[in-house]
Formats: C-alpha cells, structure tokens, sequence
C-alpha cells in the first residue's frame, strides 16, 4: 500500500461533510472499535458523523457508549445526509447489510480491511491481510493520518484488537500489533477493563448454553460433539443460534482433532459448526453439505430430523478427516 493511498484516503475525509460509517453484519468488536474509533476522531476534528449498524451492537461493546456526547447508542440502521461512505472490517458490500444492495449507485468511498477474501469493491481500498485486526491497521494509519488518538479513541480501537486476536493469543499476531495495543494503554485505554466487559465476560444465556452442551457431549476418536434442541434453546431463554464459542471450546480439548456443533433451529432446521486443528480441512466437509468457510471453522445448514442429521454428519465427517 503506498502512501499516496493514504493521502488520498485523508483527502477524501477532508473533503466530506457528513461521513457514514458502517460496521459487518452481526457486528464484532474489531468492527464496532473501528467504526466509533475512526467516527470519534472525525468528529473530534468537527465532522458530522453517522454510525451505521442494520444490526444492534452487543451487549458486550455498550461500554464504549459511555464515551459518545450523550452517553447513548449512537448508531442508526441505515445513514441519513452521508456524501462519504466508509467500510471498515467489512469484505464486500453485502457485509455491511441491505443498504450498498439496496443502493447499487452508490460505491462506497474507503475500505480498510485485513480480510484476505477483500474484493476492492471500494473507491479506495486499503487492505492488509495479514495484519491481525481492522483496529491494528487503523491505530497506525489514524496516526499517519495525523489523527489525535484520545482516550475514547484508544479505547475503541483496543477493543478491537484484543477481541480479534483472541487477547493476543491467535497465529497471526506480530510484534506490530502488541507494540501498537502497549501505545494505545499509554493513550489510556483501560486493558483490563476492555479484556474483561468486551472478551472475557460470559451472559447468564451463554453459560445456559455451554450447560446444555456440555450435558449432551460425545467425545470419540478424536472427534467431539454436540448439539443443543430448539426447545431447549426455549426453555433456557437463549434468543440467538449462534454457538457462543462452545464449538472452538470442544475443539481446544487435548486430542480432539475436529469438533461438531449441531442447533436445531426455530424452522426445524439443523445449523452446523465445525472447528478444527491444522491438518483437518473441514472446509470439505461443509461443502459437501453445501455450507463452506475456512479450514479450520466452517458452517452449513441442513433439513432435520436433528437425530439423522448428526448421523450423516458425524459419518461422514469422520470418513473425510479421519
Ligand atoms: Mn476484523
């Protein structure tokens, strides 16, 4: 990436009034971090800015709110006045949500991102994928950028890079990123804090979850796996069919090679997660359960009964890796 790229990323923001900024789809914390950290330096140099989510921020990132004017939720669902568009952590257009599919006319502006799957759909594009977090790329180019990052800032973007590196302990993470984490602190993020509210800090619904898990695991020839029934998810109170980490739990249990998560979801449908250890390529699996996503955590959806369908998957999943 070249530092006329740059430039011309801070012209663009120069240029605008009013700038959109949007967070993925089921937001992160490297997404949330980015979206109020660039927001927040914008405004603090007297833009108008909208925060733009279609989906609601998790609990888990509502502490950063204490930080806007009004100590409120600042973002909206879709931008109002916007005559500059950013995407920050987001891959290709759908990932923002409907709004950039429902307005084919309008290409966002700036795209800052570290997926490898990036499609430069962006007027200006920056992207490194290999760097460990949207928020580790943009605490250096906000300072490139001459950008004044404050404690609200420091914090956000602290955020981000402690949730997407897994607290610093995923493959990915380089010197830069632990460098730049120890800067943002001396700025005033509060590591602690952060690590607890936005990574450590289970839901009374997630713990509900890992229950039932835990209740209905089989560990067998290097294979672990579960399942949770909709009525379940009812009776516990749990809303979402997301595994809350349980999958990547099973599959960090000395030996296990691949693990399988299975929810039945509201239309009696069978939601499947797969988490494995280098050299067992689930990608495969998912594929030809007409799902896909990446070695190591893929995904599918399959017709129920559940009953069957752990037998096929089970199966065949052990007939592929094993
Ligand atoms: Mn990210």
């Amino acid at each position: 990436m070249l530092q006329d790229d740059l430039l011309l990323i801070r012209k663009r923001l120069n240029a605008a009034d009013t700038i959109a900024i949007f967070v993925h789809t089921r937001p992160d914390g490297d997404s949330v971090g980015a979206t109020l950290a660039l927001g927040w330096a914008l405004e603090d140099e007297g833009k108008k800015v909208e925060f733009v989510s279609e989906d609601p921020i998790p609990e888990r990132y509502q502490f950063l709110f204490q930080f806007t004017a009004d100590g409120k939720d600042p973002f909206i669902p879709a931008p109002v006045h916007a005559d500059c568009y950013v995407v920050p952590d987001i891959s290709s257009p759908d990932r923002a949500g409907a709004y950039f599919l429902d307005h084919p006319e309008i290409q966002p502006d700036i795209c800052i991102d570290h997926h490898i799957s990036n499609i430069g759909f962006a007027k200006l594009n920056w992207v490194e994928s290999d760097n460990p977090a949207a928020c580790c790329i943009l605490t250096n180019i906000m300072l490139k950028m001459g950008f004044t990052l404050t404690k609200r800032i420091s914090s956000a973007l602290l955020t981000g890079i402690i949730t997407d590196t897994n607290s610093f302990s995923n493959s990915n993470v380089t010197t830069d990123a632990l460098r730049l984490a120890a800067d943002l602190v001396d700025n005033g993020a509060e590591l602690f804090k952060i690590c607890r509210t936005a990574y450590k800090e289970h839901s009374i619904q997630e713990m509900e979850y890992w229950r039932i898990g835990m209740n209905h695991m089989r560990i067998e020839d290097g294979m672990a796996w579960s399942y949770i029934l909709a009525s379940e998810r009812e009776a516990a109170g749990i809303e979402s069919d997301e595994t809350s980490g349980f999958t990547s739990y099973m599959g960090n249990t000395t030996g296990i090679k691949t693990s399988v998560f299975f929810t039945e979801t509201d239309e009696k449908k069978v939601k499947i997660s797969w988490r494995s250890v280098p050299g067992y390529d689930v990608t495969k699996v998912a594929v030809s359960f007409g799902g896909g996503g990446h070695k190591a955590a893929s995904g599918a959806t399959i017709n129920g009964p559940i009953d069957q369908a752990m037998l096929t998957v089970i199966n065949r999943t052990r007939e592929m890796l094993f």
